[in-house]
C-alpha cells in the first residue's frame, strides 16, 4: 500500500480501544523489522524518524526506502517524524512525504507551545498530513519527588482542553509518569492511569504515551553478560499498556526496547563468533530478533489483527 495518513489510523483505533505502536529506525534492518512485523500480525504500523535519525541516514533515503517497503505489504505503514521541534523540521518532513508529524513544543511555555503546534498544525493539516502535539514534561520520576513536583509536570487535563481546542493538533502526547530512555522508574512503576482517562474523557482525541519501553531484563542481563554495562533499567510491564490502552491511549512509542535486544543480539554474536566478519551475519539476527519483539508489542497493543 502507498503510506498512510496516521490520522486514518487513528479512527479505528480510537473506536476499538486499541494502541498502533510507533517503531523508531534509522537503518535498513529497523524498518524491514517493523514493516515485516506488521505484515506477519496483520497490525497496522508506525515508523519514526527522529531529526538525528535523519541526519544519520538522509531523509531522501529513508522515505525512500519506506515508501518501497510499505508498497510490497498489505497493511498500512505511517511515516512520522518523532519530536520535531522546529516548524522547519515540519515542513521538510512533510514536503518529503511524511504521512505524519509531531511537533514538540512541550519545554516552552503554553502559549508558546500553542502558536507554535498551531503553526505545525496549519502547514501540515494543509497537505493532509496530520499532527501529534506534547503537553506536560516526560522525565524520569525519581523516588525523592515529591507529589507536587511530579504533578507540576505531569499533564493538566484543563490545560490540554484549551491546547487542543487552540492548537488544532490532532493526537495529543501527554506527560503521565514514563520517562525516554532505559531507566525510567527508580522504584515501582508509577503511572498515573487515572490521569489519562481523565485527559481521555475531557479531550476525546487519540492520546500517546511517550517512553513506553518495557527494558526486557533479558536483553539487559545479555547484554552485561557480554562486556555491556547497563544497571538499574527498568521499564512498563504488560500490565501497564494494557491499564493505558483502556484508559485511552492510542498510540505508543518504543525505541529502547529495540535498541536493548538490537545490542544484546551482536554482543553475543561477536562473542560466540570471533572469526566472523561478514556484516549480515551479524546484523540480520539482530534484525529477526528486532521483528520478533516488535511482534509481541503488536500483541500487546492490540494492533495485531486490526488491519
Ligand atoms: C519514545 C521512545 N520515542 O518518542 O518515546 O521511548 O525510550 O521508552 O523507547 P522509549
Ligand atoms: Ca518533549
Ligand atoms: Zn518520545
Amino acid at each position: 500500500m502507498p503510506l498512510e495518513i496516521l490520522g486514518r489510523m487513528y479512527e479505528k483505533a480510537n473506536r476499538e480501544y486499541y494502541a498502533i505502536g510507533q517503531f523508531n529506525f534509522s537503518n535498513l534492518e529497523f524498518l524491514q523489522a517493523a514493516v515485516e512485523a506488521a505484515e506477519e500480525m496483520k497490525s497496522p504500523v508506525i515508523v519514526a524518524l527522529s531529526t538525528g535519525a535523519i541526519k544519520y541516514g538522509g531523509i531522501k533515503n529513508l522515505v525512500a526506502l519506506t515508501r518501497t517497503m510499505a508498497e510490497q505489504v498489505s497493511v498500512p505503514v505511517a511515516l512520522h517524524l518523532d519530536h520535531g521541534e522546529k516548524i522547519d523540521d515540519i515542513k521538510r518532513c512533510v514536503d518529503a512525504g511524511f504521512t505524519s508529524v509531531m511537533i514538540d513544543g512541550s519545554h516552552h511555555s503554553l502559549d508558546e507551545n500553542i502558536a507554535l503546534t498551531r503553526q505545525a498544525a496549519e502547514y501540515a493539516h494543509g497537505k493532509g498530513i496530520t499532527v501529534e502535539a506534547e503537553l506536560g514534561r516526560l522525565g524520569g520520576i525519581e523516588d525523592d519527588i515529591n507529589v507536587d513536583e511530579r504533578d507540576a509536570r505531569l499533564t493538566d487535563p484543563d490545560e490540554a482542553v484549551r491546547f487542543v481546542k487552540e492548537s488544532g493538533c490532532d493526537a495529543l502526547a501527554v506527560a503521565v509518569g514514563t520517562s525516554h530512555g532505559a531507566y525510567k522508574f527508580k522504584g515501582e512503576n508509577r503511572i498515573d492511569f487515572d490521569r489519562i482517562k481523565t485527559i481521555k474523557s475531557r479531550l476525546g482525541i487519540p492520546l500517546v504515551l511517550h517512553g513506553a519501553s518495557s527494558v526486557d531484563a533479558q536483553s539487559v542481563a545479555q547484554i552485561n553478560e557480554y562486556g555491556g554495562k547497563i544497571e538499574g533499567a527498568k521499564g512498563l510491564d504488560a500490565e501497564s499498556y494494557a491499564r493505558a490502552i483502556k484508559n485511552g491511549i492510542n498510540k505508543v512509542n518504543i525505541d529502547t526496547d529495540l535498541r536493548l535486544k538490537w545490542t544484546a543480539v551482536l554482543r553475543k554474536i561477536m562473542h560466540d563468533k570471533p572469526g566472523e566478519f561478514d556484516p549480515r551475519k551479524f546484523l540480520g539476527p539482530a534484525r529477526d530478533a528486532v521483528k520478533e519483539i516488535i511482534k509481541e508489542k503488536m500483541k500487546l497493543l492490540g494492533s495485531a489483527g486490526k488491519a
